[in-house]
């Protein structure tokens, strides 16, 4: 089964990448778009056709929603899959695709809007039995009736913008003096970042865990769930690392919020790949919000299901009904990723671009590698620094943190700093070993002191690589790294 023969992916780097290797797999064509400093880039020698969209800055071309549908209608594509960040949860996007006859692969416009503004979602997940946290049930128009909701609910709580994301106008109130400030400040920022001021009050929970819902609908409403993710370790609203299934799952648990989610998504009329957000503390979750697009770490689900999310997504979206009932989906293993992002970890995580100059790639049993780039590759200063998902599947928790420990390990990136020293950090310890992770995580556990042991061990084996290669015995490259990796006695 083919489902269309052409497909636009409107998204640079591993994303773009994951997206054609399901094409290619399908035997559909794929098109590129590329910006300017991405002419040389992994995706666009991926696909079998490529076209420029436009300069470097994001709105001038990965954004540029009119450019990218005339390519699209200038190649003969017949759907576009708009990967993750850029212009996948932008409902005039999808509106615009659907008006110029052609399919978006995600959900249909009027799902991404309705599940855009979080006082709106909020309140469609409260008519369809989907617990959510106390507040005020629309946007504060008065300080008199924050204060009562506020009272009512007890402190501390937290205002929130309605039209945000990524914690942008969020402010965490101990007591009724510091309400009107956050309420104010949430709506100058809110309204300067989204056009939006509307903000929201809300009881705030001090170190919740971020648990996530992995969704597949068709168009004919039939909704799976592909079981949870755990995604707490963050740092900035940006997560560094996640897990699937969430470790402190019980069937209980499990068995009620999977009903939430597919409760959500039937209330939002969902169809396509997405995934509901809840925070968990104390035996309770709430809803969050939906992310109506394919997630970063859809990766470790479809390590535990094995099932290709992707596809499945190309699939619906030509209208095909699905091909499973939920007794069909089984969870198997653990999975975990580590996004691996160009940055400084010991440098407040300053972006670290450039030249990559060796390059070696872990593999063997349980590891997947999803990236944009290879050796001799220069990543770009104007993008995410986000160039590589490194996940590990174990038959359970511990031999996938034995895994990515060992992946970790066989991982060389030379020329730009990463993040994979903190990963390494992470995998040590206690408390992430004994899988008690929460949103506070990496603030509390003092990873960069325990990181900067594990840099020592780690400059020690990058001078003797370094010094084996300035010495010419430049061994084609790839088999030199690995062999003073391998000899090196990594405890
Ligand atoms: C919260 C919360 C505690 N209580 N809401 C952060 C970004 C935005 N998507 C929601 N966020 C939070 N909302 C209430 N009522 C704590 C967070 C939060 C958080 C959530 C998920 C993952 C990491 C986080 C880190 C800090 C705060």
């Amino acid at each position: 089964m083919k489902y269309f023969d052409k497909i636009l992916i409107a998204n640079r780097g591993e994303i773009a990448i994951r997206v054609m290797r399901a094409c290619r797999e399908l035997g559909i064509d794929t098109v590129a778009i590329y910006s300017e400093p991405d002419k040389n880039a992994l995706h666009v020698k991926y696909a079998d056709e490529a076209f420029y969209v436009g300069e470097a800055h994001p709105s001038k071309s990965y954004l540029n929603k009119e450019r990218i549908c005339d390519i699209a209608q200038k190649s003969g594509a017949e759907a576009i899959h708009p990967g993750y960040g850029f212009l996948a949860e932008n409902y005039r996007f999808a509106k615009l695709v659907e008006d110029e006859g052609l399919t978006f692969i995600g959900p249909s416009w009027q799902t991404i809007e309705a599940l855009g503004s979080k006082i709106g979602s909020k309140r469609m997940m409260r008519e369809a039995g989907v617990p959510v946290l106390p507040g005020t049930p629309d946007g504060v128009t008065s300080l008199d009736e924050a204060k009562k909701v506020a009272a009512a609910i007890g402190y501390p709580v937290v205002v929130k913008a309605s039209a945000g994301g990524g914690g942008i106008g969020m402010h965490i109130v101990e007591s009724e003096e510091g309400l009107e400030e956050a309420i104010d400040m949430g709506m100058r920022i809110a309204g300067s970042a989204f056009g939006d001021p509307t903000v929201f009050v809300e009881k705030y929970l001090a170190k919740p865990r971020h648990i996530e819902v992995q969704i597949l609908a068709d168009a004919k409403g039939h909704t799976l769930h592909l079981y949870d993710r755990e995604c707490s370790i963050q740092r900035r609203h940006q997560k560094l690392l996640e897990e699937a299934p969430c470790p402190i799952m019980t069937p209980d648990l499990r068995e009620r919020m999977t009903a939430s989610a597919i409760a959500a998504a039937k209330a939002a009329n969902y169809r396509n790949a997405g995934t509901v957000e809840f925070l968990y503390a104390n035996g309770n979750y709430y809803f969050m919000e939906v992310n109506t697009r394919l997630q970063v770490e859809h990766t470790i689900t479809e390590f535990i299901t094995g099932i290709d999310i992707v596809k499945q997504q190309i699939a619906v979206a030509a209208g095909e009904d699905l091909s499973m009932d939920q007794e069909d989906v089984s969870l198997r293993g653990h999975a975990i990723e580590c996004r691996i992002n160009a940055e400084d970890p010991l440098n407040n995580f300053t972006a670290d671009p450039g030249k990559i100059v060796r390059y070696r790639s872990p593999g063997g049993p349980g590891i997947r590698v999803d990236s944009g780039i290879h050796m001799g590759y220069t990543i770009p200063p104007h993008y995410d620094s986000m160039i590589a998902k490194l996940c590990a599947w174990g038959s359970n928790r511990e031999e996938a943190i034995q895994r990515m420990r060992r992946a970790i390990y066989e991982y060389v990136v030379l020329g730009v700093k990463t993040t994979l020293p903190l990963h390494y950090a992470i995998m040590r310890n206690p408390h992430f070993v004994a899988g008690d992770t929460h949103t506070h995580f990496l603030q509390e556990e003092h990873i960069a002191a325990s990181l900067r042991r594990y840099l020592r061990e780690e400059e020690t084996r990058m001078q003797t690589l370094a010094a084996s290669l300035r010495q010419g015995k430049e061994v084609a490259a790839i088999a030199a790294v690995v062999d003073v990796y391998l000899r090196k006695n990594m405890k």
